[in-house]
């Protein structure tokens, strides 16, 4: 055998549970590249839009390492394994819930595989590092596919496919029904880099029909509808097919904006 080959052979005779660990941290750093890298386009590099792009890449970085250092059978990198993946669902718990919970939300993808993915890397990393002093190959359900650990690793897989295809059905059926909601202002669809998020973008009342304004959500992404001027009116985060209403009881003009996208913004005139 040359060295080429001897090289080879000895990557994959690594223990099977090495690989599930890598590879979910290799899968989890490309998905939160690919959230970032919309996150950026989106316009919410302002602020703290900024922060939170900064947060993400430091968690690919560390994910990577910990990637890395896991094939190479480092018991400290299981813990970095483990300690990262716990951080990071804690960190976008509400967050990552939220958008598992609407299969129209666009970050619905990345929870239904992420919680699954994430759970298994750090059931495998703990695993391995409380394994790893025998060494791992002694054990056949870190160390082989064909096992109990290879059982539940393609458990996983299959549950993260189904979810996508019954949310993708879902999201289908949910956006067919929130087009047809009715409201004074539309938020658009990809409202984040749309000419006009809010439409109208300029909508005229008069205090004497009572003054209420009702926004609803029609993209696939929570928006808000924040007052330019602090305190007025604020609706707070509110997600896809949501509605939400202010009365107006003094005559003016309001310019507002949405909090996570500050490229987005309306004005409600009221005489
Ligand atoms: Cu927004």
């Amino acid at each position: 055998m040359d060295q080429r080959e001897s090289m080879t052979a000895n990557v994959w005779q690594k223990p099977f549970a090495l690989w599930v660990i890598a590879g979910g941290l290799v899968y989890m750093s490309i998905a939160l590249l690919y959230l970032g890298l919309q996150f950026a386009l989106a316009g919410g590099l302002t602020g703290t839009g900024g922060g939170l792009l900064a947060f993400l890449f430091l968690f690919i970085a560390v994910f990577l390492i910990a990637a890395g250092f896991s094939l190479r059978e480092k018991r400290w990198a299981y813990v970095l394994s483990a300690a990262a993946s716990i951080v990071l669902l804690l960190l976008f718990g509400s967050f990552i819930i939220d958008s598992y919970r609407n299969p129209a939300d666009s970050g619905f993808w990345l929870s239904a595989t992420g919680i699954p993915v994430l759970s298994l890397v750090i059931l495998f990393s703990i695993l391995a590092f409380w394994q790893g002093k025998d060494g791992l190959a002694q054990n056949r359900y870190l160390a082989s596919p064909q096992s109990v650990g290879g059982l539940l690793t393609v458990a996983v897989i299959g549950f993260v496919i189904g979810s996508i295809v019954v949310g993708a059905i879902g999201a289908g059926v949910i956006l067919r029904t929130i087009s047809t909601g009715a409201a004074d202002i539309d938020i658009v669809s990809g409202a984040a880099t749309a000419a006009i998020a809010y439409s109208p973008q300029s909508f005229h009342l008069t205090l004497a029909s009572g003054g209420k304004v009702t926004w609803i959500n029609k993209d696939t992404t929570s928006h808000t509808v924040t007052s330019n001027q602090t305190g007025q009116f604020d609706s707070g985060t509110f997600g896809v097919g949501a509605t939400w209403s202010h009365t107006f009881t003094t005559a003016g003009t309001y310019y507002y904006y949405c909090t996570i996208h500050p490229m987005m913004w309306g004005v409600v005139v009221v005489s």
